[in-house]
């Protein structure tokens, strides 16, 4: 039933390595594995970037590659590119950044060079971009995301596509237009749209109105444009396969990924409330270069990965 046929014990040691590398390149320019306690200097003078979508991100990612395996007629179409710390650490991971860019192996020397790279005036920019292996929209307006999956369906029919929608992205019109597309593309000669909405709760600076819905009202409003909803915790992984297995025979499948803003990070930042609030949606610790208190809560965070059980420099990832 699931494509890579190994233990469901290697999505969540992924999500781990996953998150870590998003931070990761979000922060340092150096002292990568935290060989020794993080110092200002190893923090990048300017911090530029979105972490509050990453960690769903990686758990769609990790979920849709475990069930998929390398099916070559499956392809996921991001959303959240703002999230691109994530997309970019999964596609390192897997070595699909080596195969455009050399520096990037997946071992110590890659990490090195993605993490001292990211948003970095000539290295990789802070967005999913055409430079990024797989991507030819670079997006940045949202709402296109569900268009551009049906579009990519049209006409091959073996296709499945999966595609990760904000909560914020599916308040705009366009992505709401779009869930009109599963009754006119619902035939035999295109391929399947599998939706999967990230509902972490907030947008940039508020929550957002999806989450703000009662549960039987936001199915409902799924049901009423021709789907059947599935709903999942994102961090329940036996939940998101058995979702992935009745999607995969369902006519119409939209999977409801809950998963809360920012988890994995810091939970208060000076008394204010981060994970679970649009505080995660950019930089949490936006003072880690100058605050002794938040460069001690990223060391904290960071640790909390345990990112030496996952990777160590002879063999590389262990995952
Ligand atoms: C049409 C449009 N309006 C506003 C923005 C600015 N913007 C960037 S990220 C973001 C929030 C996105 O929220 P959501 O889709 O829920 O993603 P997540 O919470 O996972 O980051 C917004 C409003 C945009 N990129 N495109």
């Amino acid at each position: 039933m699931y494509g890579l046929g190994i233990n469901p014990e290697w999505i969540s040691r992924r999500v781990r390595a996953c998150d870590y590398l998003s931070v990761a390149q979000l922060f340092l320019q150096s002292n990568f594995f935290l060989e020794k306690p993080l110092t200002f200097d190893d923090i990048k003078p300017r911090l530029l970037g979105h972490w509050g979508t990453c960690h769903g991100i990686n758990l769609a990612y990790a979920n849709l590659k475990y069930f998929y395996g390398k099916d070559p007629n499956f392809s996921f179409i991001l959303g959240p590119g703002h999230g691109f710390p994530a997309l970019q650490a999964n596609l390192f991971i897997d070595g699909d950044l080596e195969k455009v860019d050399t520096k990037a192996t997946p071992d110590a020397d890659g990490i090195a060079y993605i993490c001292s790279n990211f948003s970095w005036p000539g290295g990789f920019p802070s967005h999913a971009s055409p430079v990024t292996p797989g991507v030819i929209c670079e997006g940045g307006e949202l709402g296109y995301a569900l268009g551009t999956a049906y579009g990519s369906a049209l006409g091959h029919p073996r296709k499945t596509v999966a595609v990760l929608i904000g909560d914020g992205e599916f308040e705009t019109a366009t992505a709401l237009s779009s869930m009109n597309l599963c009754k006119l593309l619902g035939s035999d000669v295109n391929g399947r749209v599998l939706p999967v909405l990230h509902l972490n709760g907030y947008k940039i600076s508020g929550p957002t109105v999806t989450a703000r819905k009662s549960e039987r009202e936001l199915l409902e409003l799924i049901r009423g444009f021709g789907y059947i909803p599935l709903l999942v915790n994102g961090e329940d992984t036996n939940a998101f396969q058995d979702a992935l297995d009745v999607a995969s025979h369902t006519k119409n499948p939209f999977i409801i990924m809950k998963s809360e803003k920012g988890k994995t990070g810091p939970t208060f930042v000076d008394g204010k409330k981060v994970a679970g609030n649009f505080l995660a949606h950019q930089i949490p610790l936006k003072h880690a270069k100058t605050d002794p208190d938040e460069l001690h809560l990223l060391q904290v965070w960071l640790e909390g990965y345990r990112f030496s059980e996952l990777f160590n420099k002879k063999e590389g990832f262990t995952l």
